[in-house]
Protein backbone atom coordinates (compact mmCIF):
# COMPACT_ATOMS: atom_id res chain seq x y z
CA UNK A 1 0.00 0.00 0.00
CA UNK A 2 1.28 3.68 -0.76
CA UNK A 3 1.26 5.99 1.83
CA UNK A 4 -1.51 8.77 2.01
CA UNK A 5 -0.80 12.03 0.23
CA UNK A 6 -0.84 15.38 2.49
CA UNK A 7 -2.53 17.83 1.02
CA UNK A 8 -3.07 21.58 2.05
CA UNK A 9 -5.61 23.75 0.53
CA UNK A 10 -5.37 27.53 1.25
CA UNK A 11 -7.71 29.92 0.50
CA UNK A 12 -7.37 33.80 2.09
CA UNK A 13 -10.58 35.29 3.74
CA UNK A 14 -12.44 37.63 1.63
CA UNK A 15 -9.94 38.08 0.04
CA UNK A 16 -9.77 41.38 -1.84
CA UNK A 17 -12.29 42.65 0.81
CA UNK A 18 -9.20 42.20 3.12
CA UNK A 19 -6.88 44.04 1.25
CA UNK A 20 -9.02 47.13 1.29
CA UNK A 21 -9.81 46.92 5.38
CA UNK A 22 -5.91 45.94 5.97
CA UNK A 23 -5.05 49.36 3.53
CA UNK A 24 -7.50 51.76 4.87
CA UNK A 25 -8.51 51.30 8.64
CA UNK A 26 -11.61 53.02 8.23
CA UNK A 27 -13.12 50.68 6.87
CA UNK A 28 -12.48 47.59 9.29
CA UNK A 29 -15.36 46.22 11.26
CA UNK A 30 -17.48 47.64 8.53
CA UNK A 31 -19.72 45.43 5.76
CA UNK A 32 -16.84 45.90 2.80
CA UNK A 33 -18.22 45.36 -1.21
CA UNK A 34 -15.70 45.21 -3.34
CA UNK A 35 -16.67 45.26 -7.18
CA UNK A 36 -18.79 48.19 -9.51
CA UNK A 37 -21.02 51.07 -8.22
CA UNK A 38 -24.46 49.95 -6.91
CA UNK A 39 -26.11 52.21 -9.50
CA UNK A 40 -24.18 50.38 -12.21
CA UNK A 41 -24.95 47.15 -13.77
CA UNK A 42 -21.68 45.97 -11.98
CA UNK A 43 -21.27 42.71 -9.16
CA UNK A 44 -19.84 41.61 -6.66
CA UNK A 45 -16.27 40.44 -6.45
CA UNK A 46 -16.13 39.69 -2.60
CA UNK A 47 -17.68 41.24 0.60
CA UNK A 48 -16.06 41.59 4.05
CA UNK A 49 -17.26 39.00 6.88
CA UNK A 50 -19.02 42.02 8.23
CA UNK A 51 -21.25 41.95 5.19
CA UNK A 52 -21.87 38.36 4.45
CA UNK A 53 -24.67 38.07 7.20
CA UNK A 54 -26.82 40.47 5.19
CA UNK A 55 -26.93 37.20 2.19
CA UNK A 56 -24.40 39.44 0.03
CA UNK A 57 -21.94 36.83 -1.74
CA UNK A 58 -19.91 36.88 -5.03
CA UNK A 59 -21.11 37.87 -8.23
CA UNK A 60 -24.06 39.38 -7.15
CA UNK A 61 -25.22 42.74 -8.86
CA UNK A 62 -24.02 45.84 -6.77
CA UNK A 63 -27.06 47.91 -7.00
CA UNK A 64 -29.12 44.07 -5.14
CA UNK A 65 -26.14 43.87 -2.79
CA UNK A 66 -26.62 47.90 -2.18
CA UNK A 67 -30.78 46.62 -1.46
CA UNK A 68 -29.37 44.47 1.02
CA UNK A 69 -27.02 46.77 3.45
CA UNK A 70 -27.46 50.49 2.11
CA UNK A 71 -24.77 51.49 4.66
CA UNK A 72 -22.09 49.33 2.97
CA UNK A 73 -18.88 50.63 2.56
CA UNK A 74 -18.44 49.80 -2.06
CA UNK A 75 -15.17 49.86 -3.04
CA UNK A 76 -13.51 49.30 -6.71
CA UNK A 77 -11.19 46.60 -7.04
CA UNK A 78 -7.58 47.42 -6.74
CA UNK A 79 -6.03 44.65 -8.72
CA UNK A 80 -2.46 45.44 -8.23
CA UNK A 81 -2.48 45.47 -4.78
CA UNK A 82 -4.13 42.33 -4.65
CA UNK A 83 -1.87 40.89 -7.20
CA UNK A 84 1.20 41.81 -4.65
CA UNK A 85 -0.30 40.31 -1.99
CA UNK A 86 -0.81 37.26 -4.17
CA UNK A 87 2.74 36.94 -4.89
CA UNK A 88 3.89 37.07 -1.24
CA UNK A 89 1.45 34.11 -0.05
CA UNK A 90 2.83 32.40 -3.75
CA UNK A 91 6.65 32.98 -2.57
CA UNK A 92 5.61 31.93 1.25
CA UNK A 93 4.16 28.45 -0.47
CA UNK A 94 7.48 27.77 -2.08
CA UNK A 95 9.22 27.89 0.84
CA UNK A 96 7.65 24.67 2.57
CA UNK A 97 7.22 22.66 -0.77
CA UNK A 98 8.03 22.83 -5.16
CA UNK A 99 4.85 21.38 -5.51
CA UNK A 100 2.40 24.13 -5.98
CA UNK A 101 -0.58 24.83 -7.49
CA UNK A 102 -2.54 28.13 -7.46
CA UNK A 103 -5.83 28.13 -8.73
CA UNK A 104 -6.44 32.01 -8.40
CA UNK A 105 -4.76 34.75 -6.89
CA UNK A 106 -6.39 33.43 -3.52
CA UNK A 107 -6.00 29.81 -3.38
CA UNK A 108 -3.50 27.48 -3.98
CA UNK A 109 -2.66 23.73 -3.57
CA UNK A 110 0.26 22.40 -1.77
CA UNK A 111 1.75 18.53 -1.76
CA UNK A 112 3.70 18.61 1.36
CA UNK A 113 4.06 14.87 1.38
CA UNK A 114 8.01 14.88 0.65
CA UNK A 115 8.34 18.35 2.94
CA UNK A 116 10.54 17.84 5.78
CA UNK A 117 10.19 21.32 7.02
CA UNK A 118 8.22 21.28 10.58
CA UNK A 119 8.88 17.57 11.30
CA UNK A 120 6.74 16.70 7.85
CA UNK A 121 3.38 17.71 10.21
CA UNK A 122 1.23 19.14 7.06
CA UNK A 123 -1.14 20.34 10.17
CA UNK A 124 2.07 21.88 11.75
CA UNK A 125 2.91 23.06 7.90
CA UNK A 126 -0.58 24.30 7.46
CA UNK A 127 -0.15 26.48 10.90
CA UNK A 128 3.22 27.60 10.01
CA UNK A 129 1.70 28.95 6.37
CA UNK A 130 -1.13 30.89 7.58
CA UNK A 131 1.08 32.65 10.41
CA UNK A 132 4.05 33.62 8.05
CA UNK A 133 1.03 35.39 5.46
CA UNK A 134 -0.27 37.00 8.57
CA UNK A 135 3.28 38.45 9.32
CA UNK A 136 3.80 39.28 5.78
CA UNK A 137 0.62 40.70 4.45
CA UNK A 138 -1.39 41.35 7.81
CA UNK A 139 -4.41 39.25 5.94
CA UNK A 140 -5.94 35.66 7.38
CA UNK A 141 -5.93 32.63 5.24
CA UNK A 142 -7.68 29.43 6.26
CA UNK A 143 -6.39 26.26 5.64
CA UNK A 144 -7.92 22.84 5.16
CA UNK A 145 -5.67 19.88 5.47
CA UNK A 146 -5.70 16.20 3.91
CA UNK A 147 -5.07 13.01 1.72
CA UNK A 148 -6.13 14.32 -1.65
CA UNK A 149 -7.46 17.95 -3.29
CA UNK A 150 -10.76 17.00 -3.49
CA UNK A 151 -11.08 16.85 1.18
CA UNK A 152 -8.29 19.79 1.52
CA UNK A 153 -10.45 22.26 -0.65
CA UNK A 154 -13.75 21.29 1.37
CA UNK A 155 -11.73 21.46 5.07
CA UNK A 156 -10.11 24.87 3.95
CA UNK A 157 -13.91 25.76 3.95
CA UNK A 158 -14.82 24.44 7.13
CA UNK A 159 -13.66 26.73 9.94
CA UNK A 160 -12.91 30.88 7.75
CA UNK A 161 -12.13 32.80 8.47
CA UNK A 162 -8.80 32.16 9.83
CA UNK A 163 -9.44 28.25 9.92
CA UNK A 164 -7.59 25.32 9.84
CA UNK A 165 -9.28 21.70 9.76
CA UNK A 166 -8.34 18.68 9.01
CA UNK A 167 -9.31 15.26 7.20
CA UNK A 168 -7.71 11.90 7.77
CA UNK A 169 -7.79 9.18 5.70
CA UNK A 170 -9.48 7.43 8.44
CA UNK A 171 -12.45 10.08 8.27
CA UNK A 172 -12.41 11.20 4.52
CA UNK A 173 -15.48 8.39 3.46
CA UNK A 174 -17.92 9.51 6.26
CA UNK A 175 -17.12 12.92 5.91
CA UNK A 176 -18.21 12.42 2.81
CA UNK A 177 -21.26 10.96 3.52
CA UNK A 178 -22.68 14.20 5.44
CA UNK A 179 -21.88 16.36 2.87
CA UNK A 180 -24.36 18.36 1.16
CA UNK A 181 -24.08 17.58 -2.74
CA UNK A 182 -24.00 21.29 -3.00
CA UNK A 183 -20.80 21.50 -1.15
CA UNK A 184 -18.97 19.07 -3.16
CA UNK A 185 -16.37 21.40 -5.21
CA UNK A 186 -16.70 20.61 -8.82
CA UNK A 187 -20.53 19.84 -8.68
CA UNK A 188 -21.83 23.29 -10.15
CA UNK A 189 -25.11 24.30 -9.59
CA UNK A 190 -26.82 22.93 -12.31
CA UNK A 191 -25.35 19.54 -11.50
CA UNK A 192 -26.41 20.22 -8.20
CA UNK A 193 -29.89 20.56 -8.84
CA UNK A 194 -30.32 17.39 -11.23
CA UNK A 195 -28.42 15.30 -8.62
CA UNK A 196 -31.52 16.87 -6.23
CA UNK A 197 -34.19 16.00 -8.17
CA UNK A 198 -33.19 12.46 -8.46
CA UNK A 199 -33.32 12.45 -4.61
CA UNK A 200 -29.53 13.06 -3.77
CA UNK A 201 -29.17 15.30 -1.05
CA UNK A 202 -25.74 14.25 0.26
CA UNK A 203 -22.15 12.12 -0.34
CA UNK A 204 -24.30 9.24 1.41
CA UNK A 205 -27.25 9.15 -1.55
CA UNK A 206 -24.69 9.76 -4.48
CA UNK A 207 -22.60 6.40 -2.35
CA UNK A 208 -25.68 4.31 -3.25
CA UNK A 209 -25.93 4.89 -7.17
CA UNK A 210 -23.55 2.55 -9.01
CA UNK A 211 -20.62 3.78 -11.67
CA UNK A 212 -23.06 2.22 -14.32
CA UNK A 213 -25.85 4.39 -13.16
CA UNK A 214 -23.78 7.48 -12.59
CA UNK A 215 -21.97 7.28 -16.44
CA UNK A 216 -25.52 7.24 -17.55
CA UNK A 217 -26.65 10.17 -16.16
CA UNK A 218 -23.29 12.50 -16.26
CA UNK A 219 -21.29 10.65 -19.07
CA UNK A 220 -17.93 10.94 -18.76
CA UNK A 221 -18.57 12.81 -14.34
CA UNK A 222 -19.92 9.74 -13.62
CA UNK A 223 -17.06 8.21 -12.57
CA UNK A 224 -15.71 11.63 -10.88
CA UNK A 225 -18.70 11.78 -9.26
CA UNK A 226 -18.68 7.84 -8.04
CA UNK A 227 -14.79 8.67 -6.90
CA UNK A 228 -15.72 11.53 -4.34
CA UNK A 229 -18.73 9.79 -3.07
CA UNK A 230 -16.25 7.66 -1.45
CA UNK A 231 -13.85 10.43 -0.46
CA UNK A 232 -11.05 9.32 -3.57
CA UNK A 233 -9.43 11.83 -5.95
CA UNK A 234 -6.59 10.92 -7.68
CA UNK A 235 -5.56 14.09 -9.10
CA UNK A 236 -1.78 15.03 -8.51
CA UNK A 237 -0.79 18.88 -7.32
CA UNK A 238 0.82 20.12 -10.47
CA UNK A 239 3.60 22.42 -9.95
CA UNK A 240 2.99 25.47 -12.33
CA UNK A 241 5.63 27.60 -11.61
CA UNK A 242 7.78 28.35 -14.69
CA UNK A 243 11.63 26.08 -14.88
CA UNK A 244 14.15 28.25 -16.39
CA UNK A 245 16.13 26.09 -18.03
CA UNK A 246 15.08 21.78 -18.69
CA UNK A 247 18.32 19.79 -19.07
CA UNK A 248 19.21 16.17 -19.37
CA UNK A 249 22.95 15.09 -19.91
CA UNK A 250 24.63 11.23 -19.98
CA UNK A 251 28.22 10.33 -19.22
CA UNK A 252 29.37 7.72 -20.68
CA UNK A 253 31.42 4.58 -19.70
CA UNK A 254 33.94 4.70 -22.89
CA UNK A 255 34.68 8.07 -24.04
CA UNK A 256 33.41 8.64 -27.53
CA UNK A 257 35.23 10.35 -30.09
CA UNK A 258 33.87 10.61 -33.57
CA UNK A 259 31.81 13.41 -34.81
CA UNK A 260 28.81 11.23 -35.71
CA UNK A 261 28.46 9.71 -32.68
CA UNK A 262 28.76 12.72 -30.70
CA UNK A 263 25.74 13.95 -32.95
CA UNK A 264 23.92 10.88 -32.93
CA UNK A 265 24.05 11.41 -28.72
CA UNK A 266 23.36 14.74 -28.98
CA UNK A 267 20.09 14.52 -31.22
CA UNK A 268 18.88 11.71 -28.94
CA UNK A 269 19.27 13.86 -25.75
CA UNK A 270 17.88 16.99 -27.65
CA UNK A 271 14.45 14.64 -27.80
CA UNK A 272 14.35 14.13 -24.25
CA UNK A 273 14.66 17.22 -23.12
CA UNK A 274 12.23 18.71 -25.29
CA UNK A 275 10.02 16.12 -24.28
CA UNK A 276 10.34 17.64 -20.75
CA UNK A 277 9.63 20.75 -22.30
CA UNK A 278 6.60 19.87 -23.81
CA UNK A 279 5.63 18.02 -20.57
CA UNK A 280 5.44 20.92 -18.73
CA UNK A 281 3.25 22.80 -21.23
CA UNK A 282 6.52 24.77 -21.83
CA UNK A 283 8.35 26.13 -25.32
CA UNK A 284 11.77 26.60 -25.69
CA UNK A 285 14.06 28.93 -27.75
CA UNK A 286 17.78 28.22 -26.74
CA UNK A 287 19.48 25.70 -26.70
CA UNK A 288 22.66 24.93 -25.11
CA UNK A 289 24.96 22.27 -26.07
CA UNK A 290 27.39 21.15 -23.14
CA UNK A 291 30.62 18.63 -23.96
CA UNK A 292 33.19 17.20 -20.69
CA UNK A 293 36.87 16.61 -22.61
CA UNK A 294 38.30 13.34 -21.40
CA UNK A 295 40.71 15.66 -19.24
CA UNK A 296 37.12 17.48 -17.49
CA UNK A 297 37.72 20.58 -19.43
CA UNK A 298 34.06 21.47 -19.85
CA UNK A 299 32.58 24.28 -22.75
CA UNK A 300 28.75 24.74 -23.63
CA UNK A 301 27.61 26.64 -26.80
CA UNK A 302 24.69 28.35 -27.30
CA UNK A 303 21.93 29.34 -29.72
CA UNK A 304 18.84 31.18 -29.00
CA UNK A 305 15.93 30.95 -32.08
CA UNK A 306 13.52 33.46 -33.34
CA UNK A 307 11.12 30.97 -33.14
CA UNK A 308 10.20 28.15 -30.63
CA UNK A 309 11.84 25.08 -30.63
CA UNK A 310 9.85 22.11 -31.60
CA UNK A 311 10.04 18.24 -33.58
CA UNK A 312 10.37 20.28 -36.95
CA UNK A 313 13.49 22.10 -35.95
CA UNK A 314 16.43 21.25 -37.38
CA UNK A 315 18.47 19.92 -34.85
CA UNK A 316 21.03 18.70 -37.64
CA UNK A 317 21.82 22.23 -39.18
CA UNK A 318 21.80 23.49 -35.29
CA UNK A 319 24.21 21.21 -33.98
CA UNK A 320 26.38 21.44 -36.36
CA UNK A 321 26.10 24.92 -35.82
CA UNK A 322 26.94 24.48 -32.33
CA UNK A 323 29.24 22.59 -32.59
CA UNK A 324 31.36 24.31 -34.96
CA UNK A 325 34.27 26.04 -32.94
CA UNK A 326 34.86 22.79 -30.85
CA UNK A 327 37.23 19.86 -30.87
CA UNK A 328 34.38 17.38 -31.39
CA UNK A 329 35.94 14.96 -33.44
CA UNK A 330 39.53 15.29 -32.18
CA UNK A 331 39.30 15.01 -28.57
CA UNK A 332 37.80 12.29 -26.72
CA UNK A 333 34.74 13.39 -24.89
CA UNK A 334 33.10 11.61 -21.27
CA UNK A 335 30.07 13.87 -21.14
CA UNK A 336 27.35 15.52 -23.13
CA UNK A 337 24.09 17.52 -22.47
CA UNK A 338 21.42 19.60 -23.84
CA UNK A 339 19.90 22.16 -21.96
CA UNK A 340 16.63 23.61 -23.46
CA UNK A 341 16.19 27.32 -21.80
CA UNK A 342 14.25 30.76 -22.81
CA UNK A 343 10.95 29.13 -21.67
CA UNK A 344 7.50 29.92 -21.81
CA UNK A 345 3.75 28.66 -21.05
CA UNK A 346 2.31 27.56 -24.46
CA UNK A 347 -0.67 29.28 -23.46
CA UNK A 348 0.34 32.41 -21.65
CA UNK A 349 -4.02 31.88 -20.54
CA UNK A 350 -3.07 28.89 -18.90
CA UNK A 351 -0.68 30.70 -15.89
CA UNK A 352 -3.92 33.63 -15.49
CA UNK A 353 -6.26 32.87 -12.37
CA UNK A 354 -10.05 32.22 -13.27
CA UNK A 355 -11.24 35.38 -12.55
CA UNK A 356 -8.44 37.32 -13.92
CA UNK A 357 -9.85 35.45 -17.41
CA UNK A 358 -13.38 36.12 -16.40
CA UNK A 359 -14.99 39.23 -17.64
CA UNK A 360 -16.62 39.42 -14.47
CA UNK A 361 -15.57 43.22 -13.94
CA UNK A 362 -16.51 44.11 -17.64
CA UNK A 363 -19.34 46.10 -16.30
CA UNK A 364 -17.11 48.07 -13.57
CA UNK A 365 -17.43 51.66 -14.23
P1 LIG B 1 -12.90 33.51 -2.97
O1 LIG B 1 -11.77 32.81 -2.28
O2 LIG B 1 -13.97 32.68 -3.56
O3 LIG B 1 -13.61 34.50 -1.94
P2 LIG B 1 -13.00 35.40 -0.81
O4 LIG B 1 -11.55 35.15 -0.61
O5 LIG B 1 -13.38 36.81 -1.07
O6 LIG B 1 -13.82 34.93 0.47
P3 LIG B 1 -13.67 33.58 1.29
O7 LIG B 1 -13.24 33.99 2.65
O8 LIG B 1 -15.04 32.99 1.28
O9 LIG B 1 -12.66 32.74 0.58
O10 LIG B 1 -12.32 34.44 -4.09
C1 LIG B 1 -11.11 35.14 -3.94
C2 LIG B 1 -11.19 36.49 -4.60
O11 LIG B 1 -11.51 36.36 -5.97
C3 LIG B 1 -12.27 37.36 -4.01
O12 LIG B 1 -11.80 38.12 -2.90
C4 LIG B 1 -12.67 38.22 -5.17
C5 LIG B 1 -12.39 37.39 -6.39
N1 LIG B 1 -13.63 36.82 -6.92
C6 LIG B 1 -14.30 37.51 -7.92
O13 LIG B 1 -13.82 38.54 -8.35
N2 LIG B 1 -15.46 37.03 -8.41
C7 LIG B 1 -16.04 35.87 -7.95
O14 LIG B 1 -17.12 35.47 -8.41
C8 LIG B 1 -15.36 35.15 -6.92
C9 LIG B 1 -15.96 33.90 -6.37
C10 LIG B 1 -14.16 35.68 -6.45
MG1 LIG C 1 -10.78 33.22 -0.50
Amino acid sequence: MTTARKIIHVDMDAFFAAVEQRDFPEYRNNPVIVGGSPFSRGVVATCSYEARPYGIHSAMLTSRAYRLCPQAIFVKPRFDAYREASQIIRRIFYEYTDLVEPLSLDEAYLDVTASERNDGSATLIAKAVKARIKQETQLTASAGISYNKFLAKIASDINKPDGLYLITPEQGAEFVEQLPIQKFPGIGNVTAQKMQALGIATGKDLKQLSLETLQNRFGKSGLKYYNRARGIDDRPVINTRQSKSVGVETTFQEDIVSTQAVCQHLQQLFDKALAKVNEKQLTAHTVTVKIKYHDFVQITRSRTLPHKINATTRIDELLAALLKNTEVGQRNIRLLGITLSSLSLINEQFALSQFEQSDLFENIE
